[in-house]
């Protein structure tokens, strides 16, 4: 068959690579994980698990081939702690890792669903045992956050997503101290009418550092008859400026094509949450959630989407 498109990424043969029929207690699903690779070289996917009551919590799986034989926590890693954190009432969902060189531990930024919505909250940990949790940061309705691995201009950055009557776009905010933030900046807005795009955009997995800047691979929802389509798009934005998009891409990349990402208990969904990069420093395996359901990987170069962007991006104008 000829393919007209470029694919970016390509699905693994084994996929859907972890399932609820994996786990070693009672889970109804297992999607949206966020991924890293531990010292070392063990692949760590923190795993967002739905239980029959519909609520989530995180669980750890390591697996030193990134693929299968992963060992899966005996019970959940990180539940929802209302009693301390009432934010998390109604759960904890879709976690973004990024270890942080300076504190020399792995930020988990996490949704906590709160009776006000869903809210932005973090949490610290150098083992994904304990945690040290730093409340919510973000109030709702806010999601789809992940912090920087480093300080921009002496501050800690988080990249998040709240949304607004005029839709929602993805943001950038700044710290001294991972509690207090501000210094708010638009980074990516949702395009509008019959974009792939249009209306809602939310950051992926965290940001990856390249020489060439911050790639980000976003996810855009299209509202149809039959539902949302959750698909992937890819944008560069500068080192030293983050909140500046230097390429776009007009299309999307990589989108619900087979049957686990079709079908499931929220179909057409293809929702990314991590990844971890190879010793090449160019192959990135990223983890995806498939249809709400099951947890699916795919593999594609930095290089590769460098150079997408470069034949098929632009820079955004003011007046999208
Ligand atoms: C988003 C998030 C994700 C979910 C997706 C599709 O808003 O809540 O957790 O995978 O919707 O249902």
């Amino acid at each position: 068959m000829r393919r007209v498109y470029d694919e970016l990424f390509h699905r693994h043969a084994k996929n859907p690579i972890l399932t609820a029929a994996d786990w070693p207690y009672p889970a109804h699903t297992v999607f949206n994980a966020g991924a890293t690779r531990l010292a070392d070289g063990t692949t760590l996917l923190l795993c967002r698990v739905e239980d029959r009551r519909g609520h989530s919590h995180l669980c750890a799986a390591r697996s030193k081939s990134g693929v299968d034989g992963w060992v899966i926590d005996e019970k959940p890693t990180f539940c929802p702690d209302p009693a301390n954190y009432p934010e998390e009432l109604w759960g904890v969902e879709d976690p973004r890792i990024t270890f942080v060189e300076e504190l020399g531990k792995y930020a988990v930024a996490y949704t906590a669903y709160s009776k006000g919505g869903p809210g932005v909250a973090l949490a610290l940990t150098e083992d994904f045992r304990t945690f040290e949790r730093k409340g919510l940061v973000m109030q709702p309705d806010d999601k789809d956050a992940a912090l920087l691995p480093r300080r921009i201009d002496g501050q800690f950055a988080l990249i998040h997503r709240p949304m607004t009557d005029l839709g929602a776009h993805v943001w950038i905010s700044l710290s001294p101290d991972l509690r207090n933030w501000g210094s708010h900046k638009i980074m990516l807005v949702a395009r509008r009418g019959a974009w792939w795009d249009a209306n809602k955009v939310g950051l992926s997995p965290p940001l990856i550092e390249t020489p060439r800047g911050w790639l980000m691979l976003y996810h855009g929802v299209r509202h149809t008859a039959s539902g949302a389509l959750y698909r992937l798009g890819a944008a560069l934005f500068a080192l030293d400026r983050p909140e500046h998009c230097l390429l776009r891409g007009d299309e999307w990349i990589f989108g619900p094509e087979t049957p686990y990402e079709r079908e499931g208990d929220v179909g057409n969904v293809a929702f990314p949450c991590g990844y971890t990069i190879d010793a090449d420093g160019d192959t990135i395996n990223l983890y995806y959630g498939a249809a709400d359901t099951s947890l699916a990987l795919a593999t594609g170069s930095i290089k590769g989407l460098l150079a997408w962007l470069d034949e098929r991006g632009s820079a955004p104008t003011t007046a999208a």
